[in-house]
C-alpha cells in the first residue's frame, strides 16, 4: 500500500478527531449513576468501558509503533467515576493514535506486527469505539437511563455531517460542530 499523503489523510485525521469529541461527548452526557451501569450481570460497566477504549489505543500503538508511545495517562489509578480525569485521558490517547499514524506514514514505516497500512490502526479504533458506543447507550437503556435520539444526536451522530465551516472544506478542530449549528466540546488532538 502506498503511504502517500494528500487530502484523504486529512480527512481521515478529522474523522479520528471528530471520534474522539463523539466519545467525550457521549461521556458528558451520561447521567449521573450512568458510570456504573452495565448492559448484562457480568459485563463491563460504563466506566471500565471507556477505560478499556482508552487502555486498547495505548496498547496497540505500544505494540506496533513503540517509538511513537508516549502517553502514560492512567484512568485506573486515579480515575474511578471522574469524568474530567476520564476525558483528559482519552485525548491523551487519541493523541497518541494520530501521531503514532502520522509518525509512521511520515517515514513510510510499516506497523510492527499488526496492520497492512499504519491508518488501518486508526480505522481498527473507529471501528472498535462505535462497537463500544453502541453497548455504552444499550447499558443505560438496560438500567433505566436512556438517552433520547433528541439529546444526545446533536453531540454524537451530526458530528459526523457537514459542519457550519463548510464540511470538506473546514480544517480539523475548527469544524466540530453538529449540523443543526449546535457546539459541543470542541478540542484537538492536533500538536
Ligand atoms: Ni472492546
Amino acid at each position: 500500500m502506498s503511504t502517500g499523503s494528500d487530502g484523504v489523510l486529512e480527512a481521515l485525521l478529522d474523522s479520528w478527531e471528530r471520534n474522539n469529541a463523539i466519545l467525550c461527548n457521549l461521556l458528558r452526557m451520561l447521567p449521573e449513576e450512568g458510570l456504573i451501569a452495565k448492559a448484562a450481570e457480568g459485563s463491563p460497566t460504563i466506566e471500565h468501558q471507556f477505560e478499556h477504549i482508552h487502555n486498547a489505543r495505548l496498547e496497540l500503538v505500544e505494540e506496533n509503533a513503540p517509538g511513537f508511545s508516549v502517553c502514560s495517562a492512567s484512568i485506573g489509578e486515579i480515575g474511578r467515576r471522574d469524568r474530567g480525569h476520564i476525558e483528559r485521558c482519552l485525548h491523551e490517547s487519541a493523541r497518541a493514535v494520530r501521531d503514532a499514524v502520522m509518525g509512521k506514514i511520515s517515514t513510510r514505516e510499516h506497523m510492527r506486527f499488526d496492520y497492512d497500512h499504519p491508518m488501518l490502526l486508526l480505522q481498527h479504533m473507529l471501528w472498535h469505539e462505535g462497537y463500544h458506543h453502541g453497548q455504552i447507550k444499550l447499558a443505560l437503556k438496560i438500567a433505566g437511563m436512556p438517552l433520547s435520539d433528541e439529546a444526545v444526536g446533536p453531540v454524537t451522530w451530526e458530528v459526523w455531517t457537514r459542519s457550519d465551516e463548510g464540511g470538506l472544506g473546514g480544517s480539523g478542530a475548527s469544524c466540530l460542530h453538529g449540523s443543526s449549528g449546535v457546539a459541543y466540546a470542541s478540542f484537538s488532538v492536533r500538536p
